[in-house]
């Protein structure tokens, strides 16, 4: 090497480890946290580079295991990542995938990278937040394998064998270093995300393995149908107006366009739309290519066949009850926009998207003209709801922070205005809410006692909703409003906190009030306002000492500190036995008590969570409670 090239190399290097340096030193810049949604979040970056291999026509069959120590290891069947080595460098194309920021992106800019999560920073983010990963490729009849250690090179890539088929294998240990929340993975988030990618990817098998207990736990998606398959999950059990599902496929622009809807007959919508395999939650200019045609179509239909009574009228809401929708485009230089980033605003989609689904509405509203009457009388049905609807909501809508707050609640306000230190705790049950109210510090923390069951909001209209007294009520002490009128700048308390027995029918309580801010206040689960308080379980007493334990480990462990002495342990059945002074002290006191926050990381599996835990299907709720009875104390939706 002469010496001119020798300085290069080494300026790189030092570039590059400054690089992969600088993950290290701020990873939440480049996988958002490190808490478990970025532990996860490695697992997608790698299945990313899998998936665009499957969807360049390469690979069919992805793999994810999670091994003993929660190693996980990621195959395909594809070519293979390149390795020859770049003459300019001097490294490998694996080795530089690994340790240049966003080299995931193809060299020579002859394809585009479809996949990609929310943060698309790469396999080299993953390798820096490695205590260590092996790239295993087999390509050319040889097996290659290379190591690093905490994003640093182990050993070169080298040979290690011969190989009679091609694919990659990427196999990592997250570092406890930087994850130092958790280095665990939830099955149950991987499996999610994996069987929404198969949905996402029709033809492409997706393999979730978990091999970190003697008994092995798998799951197999494969999908032929793709997103219609998906709407046809979302309906499952549900009673649909149309039997079939409405799709349409295209590409124009370089831009490819999947859409598959269907209508069931209940009033809530699931629009769920992706761009390159991410989800658009705040959706965008795909979204609204989506609603134009639809409602253009169903109006123009209903208008030419006189299906309109007079001063009657369909707008874009009445056709979203019941309506389940995916609407998903792969797009070379999506541009995403709002809040969290997840709007997609190329601006050339909304036609495309217009177009394509317009010309397929009309058809198919031309060819099964029962369908195109039943989904119509739907939304006429909708369009009374609505004006109803309208009428109760003006009902509920507050002049003055206390005006008429009094008919419907019985809150206990506190003296504090400022609601970034304010608090209000919903509490199970008025006897709880009276040791709530007496325990509290009235300064800043409010309490809304709520009596009786809360209504179950996933299976009402809106106007129904709003009837009931502990909704309206909670509405009310909140001060958003709902619906089109909420305004988060209007929120009476910045930590919103849900208090309910520690036992089923509390959790069942809880999870009915998360619906209910799921369905009609996203926002305030998404700005982080809405927490679980976690009382305890059990009060021993050693003589003078008193312990609270917040689960039956808590107890053995306070038992086993004081192995002389025979504890008095009374268990707590409910909120209402505890003493205001022993709730204060236990859970409302914010130098003790223990919150969760309700974190809202995606949004679609969140809801898809909620439409089985609420939905009318008894088994899917029965096996999620069963696989995740472990994880409820850490309730992270
Ligand atoms: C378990 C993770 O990364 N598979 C994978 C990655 C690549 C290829 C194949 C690949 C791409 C191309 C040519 C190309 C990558 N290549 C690159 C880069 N699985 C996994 N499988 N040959 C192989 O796009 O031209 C980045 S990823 F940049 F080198 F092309």
């Amino acid at each position: 090497m002469e010496e001119k090239d020798y300085k290069h190399y080494d300026a790189e290097n030092i570039q590059i480890l400054e690089g992969l340096e600088a993950v290290r030193k701020r990873p939440g810049m480049y996988i958002g946290t490190t808490g478990p949604a970025g532990l996860h979040h490695l697992v997608w970056e790698i299945v990313d580079n899998s998936i665009d291999e499957a969807l360049a026509g390469f690979a069919s069959h992805i793999e994810v295991e999670i091994l003993p120590g929660d190693i996980i290891s990621v195959t395909d069947d594809g070519r293979g990542m390149p390795v020859d080595i770049h003459p300019k460098t001097g490294k490998s194309a694996v080795e530089t995938i690994f340790t240049v920021l966003h080299a995931g992106g193809k060299f020579d800019g002859s394809s585009y990278k479809v996949s990609g999560g929310l943060h698309g920073v790469g396999a080299s983010v993953v390798n820096a937040l490695s205590e260590w990963l092996e790239v295993i490729v087999s390509r050319n009849g040889k097996k290659y394998k290379q190591r690093f250690e905490r994003g640093k090179v182990k050993y070169d890539l080298k040979e290690s064998g011969t190989s009679h088929h091609t694919g990659s294998q990427v196999i990592f240990k997250a570092d406890p270093i930087m994850f130092t929340e958790t280095t665990v993975y939830n099955y149950e988030t991987l499996r999610q995300r994996i069987q929404q990618l198969a949905f996402l990817n029709k033809g492409i098998k997706l393999t979730l393995r978990d091999k970190r207990n003697e008994e092995v736990i798998e799951h197999v998606y494969f999908y032929e149908g793709g997103i219609k398959e998906y709407v046809e999950f979302l309906n499952a059990g549900k009673k649909l107006i149309e039997p079939k599902i409405i799709y349409c496929e295209g590409l124009k622009e370089n831009i490819q366009v999947e859409v598959a809807l269907q209508y069931n007959d209940t009033y809530t919508a699931l629009v769920y739309s992706f761009t390159n395999n991410i989800h658009t939650h705040e959706g965008g200019t795909h979204e609204e290519g989506f609603r134009l045609a639809l409602t253009r179509c169903i109006k123009n239909y209903a208008t030419n066949n006189n299906l309109l009574k007079k001063d009657e009228e369909i707008n874009n809401e009445d056709v979203r009850e019941g309506l389940v929708a995916i609407v998903s485009i792969k797009h070379p230089n999506p541009q995403f926009e709002g809040q969290t980033k997840t709007k997609l605003g190329n601006t050339e989609v909304r036609a495309i998207v217009s177009q394509l689904l317009g010309e397929t509405l009309d058809r198919y509203f031309l060819e099964n003209p029962n369908d195109a009457k039943a989904i119509i009388d739907k939304c006429l049905l909708a369009s009374r709801a609505r004006i109803a609807a309208r009428k109760a909501r003006e009902a509920t809508r507050r002049k003055s922070p206390l005006d008429n707050l009094s008919f419907a609640s019985k809150l206990a306000d506190c003296r504090c205005k400022d609601p970034s230190k304010s608090e209000m705790y919903i509490v199970e049950g008025d006897s709880a809410g009276g040791s709530a109210k007496s325990g509290r510090d009235s300064e800043y923390q409010a309490i809304l006692p709520l009596r009786g069951k809360v209504l179950n909001v996933q299976k009402v209209r809106l106007e129904r909703a709003l009837s009931n007294n502990e909704i309206l009520s909670m509405i009310q002490a909140i001060g958003t409003g709902i619906g089109e009128e909420f305004d988060i700048t209007k929120a009476r308390y910045h930590k919103i906190v849900i208090m309910t027995d520690a036992d089923v029918d509390g959790e069942h309580i809880c999870i009915l009030l998360l619906t209910f801010f799921f369905r009609f206040m996203p926002e305030l689960i998404e700005k982080g306002y809405i927490y679980v308080a976690k009382p305890p379980l059990y009060k021993a007493q050693f003589g003078k000492a008193v312990c609270y334990a917040y689960s039956d480990e808590e107890l053995e462990a306070f038992k086993k500190k004081y192995p002389d002495r025979k504890p008095d342990v009374q268990r707590y059945k409910g909120l209402g036995e505890m003493d205001p002074e022993q709730l204060w002290e236990t859970t409302m006191d914010p130098a003790l008590r223990t919150l969760v926050q309700v974190h809202l990381e995606d949004a679609t599996i969140a809801s898809q969570t909620f439409e089985m835990l609420m939905g009318e299907d008894v088994d899917p709720r029965k096996v999620f409670i069963q696989e995740n009875a472990h994880y409820a104390n850490n309730l992270d939706i």
